[in-house]
């Protein structure tokens, strides 16, 4: 068995990245179950939606996928409390249709022999026996936890005299310890993302429109095998580089204006997250520059103060000081307030991750640092994103690979 387990790995992994295996899943849910006391957890997997999954093929709900690894539709998952220290946990699957397979490929099925070590579970069975394993399980424990409206109110319809909470913090805390085989997988994100940049800066040019730079660079992770957007890409030339979230991504870009790219791929099921903003066919203006050196100094001095035990909501408020601190507006007014969001979140298998704001950064945290200034009157929108790994006493930089500095940008650029 151990060694299906290890060819398994082998198949789904990615080159030179350790995919992680069924044990790391079952580690999970041990951990997860230990928080469980008096009640029992159950997660119901993404079904099969055919007109979403048309557009967008399907994908796991990432909760469940955390837990399970598990990619095919309609799975139930249900963990005990360790019982004489031994967690109990159920895999329900949907028993196999020929006729829907003739649509959307072979599915395995609870009957099939060798459905335990694919899943890793040692109980697996059809959807069916869930209501009953369900009330088995509430004989002994008085509680339920799910996550997400819908799972609570088909829960109530099943006990309804039954206390039922909403156990995403307790899943958010553990997903935002990220393992060194996540770390692997985040960083493959990451390296293919800013290849993605490094193909957008060729791309950029006067007279193109923010679409073929976009296409530039969602072309390098297709072909590097990732399977989607984390996020729809941001590409905003000129005025548009001022929009927080512009993705129209139509305008005909001019020499001398800025290009703002919020692109990030999934590989492998991770997201990365990485903006930069270059000149469009000529260096950058005194008044880009200017703004830009201010934007990277509160980018470094987020970095340098990021470290376990503060909170993360801290961090926008060390990056709003120092860009008040150091610029003005056409007016003589400082520039804070044209910074206009949050400064991090963690990134992981959401490229918005699962977060327990009541938690403080630890050691193991991957998070974003994204200071911006978006001045509209000027046409002037600034934002660098960088991704960092909490460490035991400071923060490691994940992008640092791609140019961040404004010369080192424009000798890449060829300026
Ligand atoms: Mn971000």
């Amino acid at each position: 068995m151990r060694l299906l387990y290890f060819f398994c790995a082998l198949l789904a992994a990615r080159p030179g990245v350790a995919a992680p295996g069924p044990d790391q899943y079952r580690a999970r849910r041990v951990e997860l179950s230990q928080k469980l006391h008096d009640g029992v957890l159950v997660l119901f997997g993404q079904t099969e939606k055919s007109e979403e999954d048309i557009r967008t093929g399907f994908f796991q709900e990432s909760n469940f996928y955390y837990l399970t690894g598990w990619q095919e539709p309609g799975a139930i998952l249900l963990v005990t409390p360790p019982q004489d220290g031994k967690t109990h946990d159920f895999l329900f699957l949907p028993r196999r249709h020929p006729d829907q397979e003739k649509w959307t490929g072979r599915k395995a099925g609870p009957d099939d022999a060798n459905i335990n070590q694919l899943t890793g579970f040692d109980t697996v069975l059809p959807v069916e026996s869930f209501e009953s394993e369900l009330r088995k399980q509430l004989e002994r424990y008085s509680a339920i936890y799910t996550v997400g409206e819908q799972s609570t109110t088909e829960l109530k319809a099943l006990a309804p005299l039954r206390d039922i909470s909403d156990a995403r913090q307790t899943i958010a805390r553990l997903r935002m310890h990220k393992s060194p085989e996540e770390l692997s997988l985040i960083q493959r994100s990451i390296d293919v993302t800013l290849e993605a940049h490094r193909a957008a800066w060729k791309r950029a040019a006067p007279g193109e429109y923010e679409y073929q730079v976009a296409a530039a660079m969602t072309a390098v992770y297709f072909d590097q095998g990732c399977e989607r957007h984390a996020y729809a890409p941001i590409v905003g030339s000129g005025p548009n580089s001022t929009v927080l979230h512009y993705s129209r991504n139509s305008r005909r870009m001019d020499r001398g204006e800025l290009l703002l790219m919020d692109v990030g791929a999934e590989c492998a099921g991770y997201a990365a997250d990485i903006t930069r903003t270059i000149p469009v066919g000529a260096p950058f203006s005194k008044r880009q520059r200017e703004i830009y050196q201010i934007v990277l100094g509160a980018q470094n001095a987020v970095i340098a103060a990021i470290k376990p035990g503060l909170p993360l909501r801290d961090l926008s408020k060390i990056a709003r000081d120092y860009i008040d601190a150091h610029g003005k507006d056409l007016h003589g007014e400082p520039l804070g307030k044209y910074f206009t969001h949050g400064v991090s979140h963690h990134v992981g298998l959401d490229v918005h991750d699962a977060t327990d704001f009541t938690q403080p950064l630890a050691e193991g945290n991957v998070i974003t640092v994204e200071p911006g200034i978006y001045i509209p009157e000027e046409s002037i929108g600034i934002r660098i994103e960088d991704m960092v790994l909490v460490t035991k006493d400071g923060a490691k930089l994940m992008s640092g690979a791609l140019a961040r500095d404004p010369g080192e940008i424009e000798k890449a650029l060829g300026r």
